[in-house]
């Protein structure tokens, strides 16, 4: 431990600085500084007298001695740009407090006290929605992680567990509505068109979880009975107007309540659960005990207005949050290195409900391309990190896709090795032993070993080595013995130069070319840098399928022919590994494309057009087989993402990836054309319906579209604007509309501008209109960001809104890559102008220009270039600064 964190007069802190730290160096915590608090803070009485303008906030805390504390008489208060009005122990006004930076410290002698603190916010101005903020009108709260010590004094740390009582009183005819954590103790009225209501939450809970929310709001409701017989009441609030639009969010609700009773044995535990929706948010959604937040877009969804994959995100993000009552409520962290003991978990839990809802195989698939396309980028470049990290410096920054994405995947891998039924043995441990507790990544795993009875000695590693394993593997026939030779690397990662091999569980299955059947899978784990594995009773040699339903998360490197991809992708039993056949065929042929430098048309002049027509049959044979679920044929069809592509390689040209993209997928189109031209007219003459038949009927018109248009760009405008006049949903609609996007037709205008008009107001269908255009592969994308930043819709105070023009902008290798640097200064200059608004949102453009080091030359320095003019403003948020200094490197 160094000097700063054993200071003369020992005190708590889970927050501890560097070693004398130069003037304003950032602070760096880091997870090996954790000491327990010196007080815990049994109970909390909040009375709020609550305006737009101005919020008054009493908070009564009961503070007591912790026996395991180390006994230091200061009580430290974290606060973010507030002050005391008041600071009161046991009655009397206090005058031994100080103030250190932004927190409140008091020295206190004795092993119980009463504190009292008054502050007043602004809601209004809070721009940065954390803390009390206003979003049209109505109050609501953000505080994980660091968000309640914006609102009062108070231990903001999540191993500091109170029962919260709450008071709100506030003008009745603006905030009709008064809602807290928990249930509602008793309301009134009040003097002057006021009234009142008091919240009480009998569990103790992390101040992360606090909240409320005041405002005009209409619910729909329904009601739960739990497997034991409690009556639970369930709300989906929103603004008025929008009630018609919330049956969604409300069945997911109720399916995600029965399913965690099920598939986890989890009942909930008040009678009493609200979920709101409100437009101005910077993430998803928020777990608050009995009382989530959502982003109206995890909300909101009719025919009309949302598309499938709209609906699906909403059964999963509705099913995450409700799970959080057990992960993360009920079992919460020790401290914010801990994230990915609820976040990874939660993610896990949620994949597995949506798999249960839908199609176990499409929700896989679904997952892995997130991985692939967030996550893998991640762990490849200057942000890296472990699923538990060991230090930060804003942990709104590790709110990343290796600590949610990653982190379900590690535990998947142990559910894989154990089996679903011993691993419920130890998630039911789990629960058991932790429950009221702020639990650690470590009681996990070990619950799963005793639980399990799996020795997950070894395994511990995925937990503290960054970076994606690349595993390459090989295989030889001798006799009727099919030998298998794999071996493990785990790159090196910021701050982690040295990886040791970590145990990887591979399910394997070896098909015999005549029958295109195999005799039974099987699950090896490589536990070591290299080591073999023999499969008896193969006369002939295998076409080998591993890593079967992605169970482990590495990168593959197979020894393969095309040949056998194309065997794969066409009669692989496990629909996950056909659609990774299909997808190493084609990022195969891509790459090498790139690097022979093909021409304009595709053509190879080398001779390899053979890796070409190995996707052409591949996409064939998926076109053809009628046993083929619509759902599954629409993912087998999507191409690699450009940035996925980027990852085959150590350096890349993200120009010539997306153009040899775009060559392929045109060449396809022309090849096939009337196969998608009868793909496209059958799945049209379906009608709508929410069942699996439909909805994989519209991804297959989708998709087929895509194709003909690439194909042949008059037929795809026709196509398009036909189905786009026709449609009667938002997903033919909108898969319409983006292929109308990327031509230069007059039926795109028309399209968009009749988009606009009849969605006019309804500001999450016009957030559809910003990113389509913005996605979109249009010759002059660039131009129409611009014009679209300068539209009346558009404000970069909403986040939505700023990431459907932005973030869009930043994703699309034609407008951040386009070789004049134009994407990178754009994505720069939002940096720079969305930083002093709300850095939280502002630091998540970053990573895109933080992969500089992976991109040819001349790109790169502009990339860089743009890093540096934000690193060079004299005020940064710590969240941008963090990721811009790591970026730079
Ligand atoms: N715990 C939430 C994610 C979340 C984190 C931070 C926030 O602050 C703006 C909001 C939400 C979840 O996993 O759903
Ligand atoms: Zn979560």
């Amino acid at each position: 431990m160094d000097i700063a964190s054993s200071p003369a007069e020992p005190e708590e802190n889970t927050q501890v600085a560097d070693a004398a730290p130069p003037p304003h160096a950032p602070q760096v915590i880091h997870r090996e500084d954790y000491l327990a608090p010196a007080w815990l803070v049994p109970e909390i009485a909040l009375s709020f007298r609550l305006g737009v303008e101005e919020t008054h906030v009493c908070s009564k805390l009961t503070v007591t001695r912790n026996p395991d504390g180390n006994g230091s008489d200061v009580l430290r208060l974290n606060g973010d740009q507030i002050s005391p009005l008041v600071v009161k122990v046991d009655g009397r006004a206090a005058r031994d407090w100080r103030m250190d930076g932004p927190d409140l410290l008091l020295e206190l002698d004795g092993e119980r006290h009463a504190i009292e603190i008054e502050t007043l916010v602004q809601p209004v101005t809070n721009t940065q929605l954390m803390g009390l903020y206003a979003s049209n009108g109505m109050l609501c709260t953000q505080c994980e992680a660091e968000g309640f010590r914006r609102i009062t004094f108070f231990p903001d740390r999540p191993d500091v567990l109170s029962t919260y009582s709450v008071r709100m009183e506030g003008n009745k005819a603006r905030f009709p509505i008064l809602l807290s954590n928990g249930n509602c103790t008793a309301r009134g009225e009040g003097a002057e068109g006021r009234h009142w209501a008091h919240w009480h939450d009998p569990w103790p809970k992390p101040s992360y979880l606090f909240a409320l929310v005041a405002g005009n709001l209409v619910a729909n409701t329904a009601r739960f009975t739990t497997m034991s017989g409690r009556q639970v009441e369930c709300n989906v609030w929103v603004r008025p107007g929008d009630e018609n639009r919330t049956q969604h969010a409300l069945d997911s609700l109720i399916a995600a309540m029965k399913w965690d009773e099920e598939a986890f044995g989890r009942e909930y535990d008040l009678d009493l659960f609200n979920i709101v929706a409100v437009s101005d948010f910077n993430m998803g959604a928020m777990e608050n005990k009995g009382l989530n937040i959502f982003n109206t877009r995890y909300v909101l969804a009719e025919p009309d207005t949302a598309t499938d994959a709209d609906y699906d995100a909403i059964e999963s993000v509705v099913g995450h949050e409700y799970f959080h009552n057990w992960s993360g409520n009920r079992v919460t962290c020790r401290d914010w290195f801990q994230l990915s003991l609820k976040e990874g978990f939660t993610v896990l839990r949620d994949q597995l409900f949506s798999a249960d809802m839908g199609s176990e195989a499409v929700k896989r698939i679904e997952d892995v391309r997130i991985l692939r396309g967030g996550q893998f980028p991640e762990d490849s470049g200057p942000l890296a990190h472990p699923i538990r990290p060991d230090s930060y410096q804003e942990i709104s920054n590790f709110y990343t896709s290796t600590v949610y994405n990653k982190g379900a995947e590690v535990i998947r891998m142990m559910r894989t090795m154990a089996g679903e039924e011993r691993f419920r043995k130890g998630t039911d441990l789990y629960f058991e032993r932790h429950d009221g507790e702020a639990a650690t990544c470590e009681d996990f795993v070990r619950a799963i070993e005793d639980g399990t009875g799996l020795d997950l000695g070894r395994f511990r590693l995925w937990y503290s080595q960054a970076g994606t394993p690349r595993v390459a593997i090989a295989m030889r026939h001798e006799g009727d013995t099919a030998i298998l030779t794999a071996d493990q690397a785990v790159p090196a990662t910021p701050g982690q130069a040295i990886k040791q091999p970590m145990p990887i569980p591979l399910r394997v299955a070896l098909f015999d070319r005549e029958t295109a059947s195999h005799s039974g899978e099987r699950l090896i784990v490589l536990d070591k840098a290299s080591d073999t594995f023999r499969f008896e009773g193969c006369p002939r040699p295998p076409v080998l399928s591993v890593n079967r339903g992605f169970s482990a998360p590495v990168a593959l490197e197979v020894e393969r022919p095309d040949a056998d991809l194309v065997f794969l992708a066409a009669h692989d039993d496990d629909p996950f590994a056909r659609y990774e056949a299909m997808q190493s065929l084609i990022v195969r042929h891509l790459i090498r494309a790139v690097s022979a430098g093909l021409d304009e048309t595709g053509l190879d002049k080398t001779g390899r057009e053979a890796g070409r027509d190995a996707v052409r049959q591949a996409c064939e044979a998926v076109l053809a087989d009628e046993a083929l679920e619509d759902l599954i044929r629409g993912e087998l069809l999507i191409l690699p993402t450009v940035a996925y592509l980027s990852e085959q390689l150590l350096v890349a040209d993200p120009g010539a990836l997306h153009q040899a993209r775009e060559a392929l997928k045109a060449w396809l189109g022309a090849e096939l054309l009337d196969s998608f031209r009868a793909l496209h007219d059958r799945a049209s003459a379906v009608p709508f319906g929410r069942d699996a038949a439909a909805r994989g009927a519209r991804k297959c018109k989708a998709q087929s579209l895509v194709y003909i248009a690439a194909g042949d760009p008059a037929e795809g405008a026709r196509r398009a604007f036909a189905q786009y006049r026709a449609a009667d949903n938002m997903s033919d609609r909108q898969s319409a509309l983006t292929v109308l996007c990327g031509l230069d037709v007059p039926e795109r205008e028309e399209a968009l501008a009749d988009f606009h008009k009849r969605h006019e107001g309804n500001a999450l269908v016009i957030d559809k209109w910003f990113s389509l255009q913005a996605g979109s592969f249009h010759p002059r994308v660039l131009d129409h960001i611009r014009t679209l930043a300068q539209h009346g819709d558009f404000t970069l105070s909403n986040p939505n809104r700023a990431r459907a023009l932005y973030m869009s902008a930043a994703l699309n290798p034609k407008a951040f890559h386009d070789a004049s640097g134009e994407g990178y200064a754009m994505i720069g200059e939002i940096v720079r102008r969305l930083d002093p608004i709300n850095p939280q949102t502002a630091a998540r453009f970053v990573p895109a220009l933080g992969r500089w080091r992976r991109i040819e030359p001349d790109r790169a320095r502009l990339m860089r270039a743009e890093l540096e003019e934000i690193a060079a403003l004299p005020t940064l948020s710590r969240d941008v600064r963090e990721q811009v200094t790591k970026s730079l490197g």
